[in-house]
Parts: C-alpha cells; sequence; structure tokens
C-alpha cells in the first residue's frame, strides 16, 4: 500500500511555491495534473475506484475555494490541528462520520462524491486512503508533505520548468534526483502509465517553458 506517487510542477533549482501560491499559471499544465490524479476511475461517468490525493493543510488553502475538493479524487488533508475545519464534509468517501468536520459548513456546492477528509499524519492519510479502497495515491505537496512521501515513493511525476527560472520561490521540493536512485522513464512509459497521449518534448506556456517528466525508483 505505500505505492505513492509524487505529482509536482518544478523548477530546475527545484522551487515549487511563492508567497503561498504557485508561482506560475499554466492552465494546460494544471489540466495536466487533474486529468492524471483524476484517472479513469474518476472521471465523469467513469467506473470503478477513484484515486485518492493527500497534500498539506497549506497546500489545500492554496486551492482556490470553488475548486476544493479536488473534485473526482478523495483529497485528504494533512494537518496536526486535530480541529483543523477543512469547510466540506467526507460524504461518499466510505470514511467514517467521526471524520466529517463540518456538515454545517456544506455550502460551496460540494456534492456527495466531491469529499475531504483531514488525516494528522501521512502515515494517517495513506492507511485512510487503503481503507477507502483508493486506487492511485498521489502526494500533490507541499514541501514538507514531498520530503515525508520520498522515503516511500516509487515515482515522481515531475513537471520541470525550465524557464524563466522563478528567482522568487521561497518553498523548494527536496532534490531527490541529485541523491542518487532514481532514473528518468522513457516519455512512452510515462504514457502508458497515466493512460492518455502526454506531450513530447519542450512545452511553452504563457512565455513559460516545461516538460512532462516520470522518474522511478530503481534502489
Ligand atoms: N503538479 C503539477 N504537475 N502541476 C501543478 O500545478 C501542481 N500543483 C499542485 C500540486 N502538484 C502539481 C498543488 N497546487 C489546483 C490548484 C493548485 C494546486 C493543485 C491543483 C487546482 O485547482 N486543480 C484543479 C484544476 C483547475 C483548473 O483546471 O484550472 C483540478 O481539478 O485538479
Amino acid at each position: 500500500m505505500n505505492r505513492v506517487t509524487l505529482i509536482v510542477a518544478a523548477t530546475t533549482n527545484n522551487g515549487i511555491g511563492q508567497a503561498g501560491k504557485l508561482p506560475w499559471r499554466l492552465p494546460r499544465e494544471i489540466q495536466y495534473f487533474a486529468r492524471v490524479t483524476t484517472g479513469q476511475g474518476g472521471a465523469p461517468g467513469g467506473e470503478g475506484k477513484k484515486n485518492a490525493i493527500v497534500m498539506g493543510r497549506a497546500t489545500w488553502e492554496s486551492i482556490p475555494r470553488r475548486f476544493r475538493p479536488l473534485p473526482g479524487r478523495i483529497n485528504f488533508v494533512v494537518s496536526q490541528q486535530a480541529e483543523y475545519n477543512l469547510g466540506v464534509t467526507s460524504a461518499g468517501t466510505g470514511i467514517g462520520a467521526d471524520k466529517i468536520k463540518n456538515k454545517e459548513q456544506d455550502d460551496n456546492g460540494a456534492s456527495d462524491t466531491e469529499a475531504a477528509v483531514l488525516a494528522s499524519s501521512l502515515d494517517a492519510a495513506l492507511e485512510e486512503a487503503h481503507a477507502a479502497d483508493a486506487s492511485r495515491v498521489f502526494v500533490i505537496g507541499g514541501a514538507r508533505l514531498y520530503a515525508a512521501a520520498l522515503p516511500l515513493a516509487e515515482r515522481v511525476l515531475i513537471t520541470r520548468i525550465i524557464e524563466p527560472s522563478f528567482e522568487g520561490c521561497d518553498v523548494f521540493m527536496p532534490d531527490f534526483i541529485g541523491g542518487g536512485g532514481w532514473s528518468r522513464a522513457p516519455h512512452d512509459a510515462l504514457c502508458a502509465w497515466v493512460e492518455f497521449e502526454v506531450p513530447r518534448g519542450v512545452q511553452e506556456e504563457r512565455g513559460v517553458r516545461y516538460e512532462y517528466e516520470m522518474w522511478i525508483r530503481t534502489d
């Protein structure tokens, strides 16, 4: 059950955030994120098991209120504040009502199939994802959760932001590549794993150049 995948967009410096949000706005890149993390089970009209996404509290807060919980996926939010209020329910996840933090505030249009669950740690979130019969489990940030999840990860889907350099980044993901034990998979392996045709080579969007990469643990 520890086969977690990290998904991240990061500069060549490993910058991932600035002032509590993403340093860039890349609509096609974020659509890639949505498609990969949702998968088939959570796609509209899709049958089968949903994927889970696991994020830290600050990442949850960085997602615009109207987009969260991210639809078609079981959203786990890790916080050490036991009473942290997600502003949504866990209905539809198969997770007990005791985990529902605030039924009364379900005023954001969240349907029964859109759910978020508070977890006290990464391990607790992974256990609950397993209990909820999630298919794939993605850790979606931020820096602390990436660091905690890397030892458990078998795969990293990284969108490498090549330029500009986004020097203003103030949050960074750990440099897993420099530490060894990882190798970049061929592009076809990325397409096979996500089960759709991913644009090959350097992409350009709103003046930003980036590339979709998949890295696999080799040790
Ligand atoms: N990984 C990658 N590759 N790109 C990212 O932008 C990214 N972002 C996060 C984690 N991993 C990533 C965390 N930040 C949304 C907003 C911020 C965010 C993650 C997701 C979000 O609103 N996603 C919607 C799509 C919204 C849209 O299409 O504009 C979703 O349904 O996933």
